[in-house]
């Protein structure tokens, strides 16, 4: 490396979700000549997680990976019971420790790009050191405009929750309130304390990195850079989609092998990644809905948050006769699968997607039309993104929450509108070329941007 390369810091969050596109942009930066540290939170909570970090560091050596141990968290002061939202906390709460660790870097940093949750608790140390900083918000950017929003709708809606109604953004099309990610609207949440802590800092960053671009996310990307949505906003910069790398590639296993043996655009895979454990009977009904299609199917089940504690066979957690139904007609697979490559892969017709952004990104990214699901958080304000955008559709009488079980007779109907569909199908494959284009070195905006965040670090 030559000296005057720039040395970056990141400091991801927890989950895959976090994860995923903090090495992406690890693996963009070094393409650009940047020399970059990796911060990495330890323990991780998933298996999944240390897995990925492995197969990075091993394949970017270049890469200086800095152990963050956290400082342990008691959990009844922390709002929440779920382990990832938990060590988002544990981090939070250990952010300063690394001040004097960051200082001491050599070469010195010329910038840290954290995870979107850490804001209040990363801006002290920045501060003292006087290092640019960033955040990668790890989802859309219509989701980041709600969100540098958040200040003002708090505390319009004061103490009385009720009266927080479909929010109006200059440049967007309306969020209704239904689309508001749940825990916002529960004042005592962890989330609602860290949205309360956070999103009044925004202003104070030096610029704010969105995976997404101009295709996908026109509207949004024009309300921000035209200033409309916040007086006072840093530089945004649509640096997406980050491509998935070599390094993620798993080996060409049975799955892909299954698929090489089903005829173009006939299968549909489903997934609500990596966080999302799916209760039992909507479970059943979701692999009878699958049957109902029609269609063939690749089915990442998942029962558990945690990747660790997934101890139930298939015949547990779907019941003999639907597993006995279903062999034959499609794969259901329980353990980790390769997403990037099953989106990729000529057989793949339709996704059911939980719409994290991670997966919006990648189904844009190989062309492959979405059925939305969303299940919680910011999925369907994402959802919102992929139906505005035309390649994916919403059913959006399929609510969250764990007292609603949709109807495998309901589910099959849709997966057959989705596969059907001729006019998503062309959305899709329009989306596709609008992402390839926008990471073409001939003026993509992903591109574009790239050059002037690393400008601005010279
Ligand atoms: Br599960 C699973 N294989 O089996 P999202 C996930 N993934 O490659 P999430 C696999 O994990 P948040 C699997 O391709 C994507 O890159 C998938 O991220 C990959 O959703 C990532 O889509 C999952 O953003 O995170 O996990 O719910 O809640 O943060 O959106």
């Amino acid at each position: 490396l030559q000296p005057l390369h720039p040395h970056v810091a990141l400091l991801p969050s927890a989950g895959m979700g976090h994860l995923t596109p903090f090495l992406r942009l690890a693996a963009l930066l070094i393409h650009h000549n940047c020399r970059v540290t990796l911060i990495i939170p330890h323990p991780t909570v998933s298996l999944a997680e240390s897995r990925y970090i492995s197969r990075f560091l091993s394949a970017f050596p270049q890469a200086t990976p800095l152990q963050f141990h956290l400082l342990p968290l008691d959990p009844s002061t922390a709002n929440s019971t779920d382990p990832f939202s938990l060590r988002f906390e544990a981090i939070r709460r250990s952010a300063h420790l690394l001040s004097p660790v960051l200082n001491s870097l050599s070469p010195p940093l010329h910038a840290l790009v954290y995870d979107m949750t850490l804001i209040s608790s990363v801006v002290p140390v920045t501060e003292t050191l006087r290092l640019r900083d960033y955040i990668l918000f790890t989802s859309s950017a219509r989701m980041f405009s709600f969100y540098s929003c958040f200040p003002a709708l708090a505390s319009k809606a004061d103490d009385d929750f009720a009266i927080f109604g479909d929010v109006d953004i200059l440049g967007l099309r309306p969020i209704p309130r239904s689309s508001i990610p749940p825990l916002l609207l529960i004042r005592d949440s962890l989330f609602y304390k860290i949205f309360k802590e956070d999103t009044p800092k925004v202003t104070k960053l030096h610029g704010v990195l969105i995976n997404t671009f101009e295709g996908l996310e026109t509207e949004s990307l024009n309300a921000l850079s035209g200033k409309k949505v916040l007086e006072g906003l840093p530089n945004i910069f649509g640096v997406g989609p980050f491509p998935p790398c070599e390094f993620e590639r798993e080996e060409y296993g049975d799955q892909l092998k299954w698929l090489d043996a089903q005829p173009a655009e006939s299968v549909v895979y489903v997934s609500f990644g990596s966080r999302t454990a799916t209760y039992r009977d909507q479970l059943r009904e979701l692999g009878v809905g699958l049957l109902r299609s029609g269609y063939r199917f690749l089915w990442a089940v998942k029962g558990k948050k945690v990747d660790k504690e997934e101890e139930e066979s298939l015949e547990e957690m779907l019941g003999e006769e639907l597993v006995e139904k279903m062999k034959g007609k499609g794969l259901v697979v329980k353990n980790w699968v390769d997403q990037v490559q099953i989106l990729g892969h000529t057989a793949v017709g339709g996704f059911v997607s939980h719409c994290g952004w991670n997966s919006v990104i990648e189904a844009a990214w190989n062309g492959v039309p979405i059925l939305a699901w969303p299940q919680g958080g910011d999925q369907k304000i994402n959802a919102e993104v992929v139906e505005m955008s035309g390649f994916g559709m919403w059913a959006r009488s399929w609510d969250w929450g764990d007292k609603v079980v949709v109807k495998g007779e309901d589910i099959g109907e849709k997966i057959r509108e989705m596969m059907g569909s001729q006019l998503l199908r062309g959305q899709a494959a329009r989306i596709k070329e609008e992402a390839r284009k926008a990471v073409s070195s001939d003026g993509g905006t992903c591109r574009i941007n790239f050059k002037r965040l690393t400008e601005e670090w010279k």
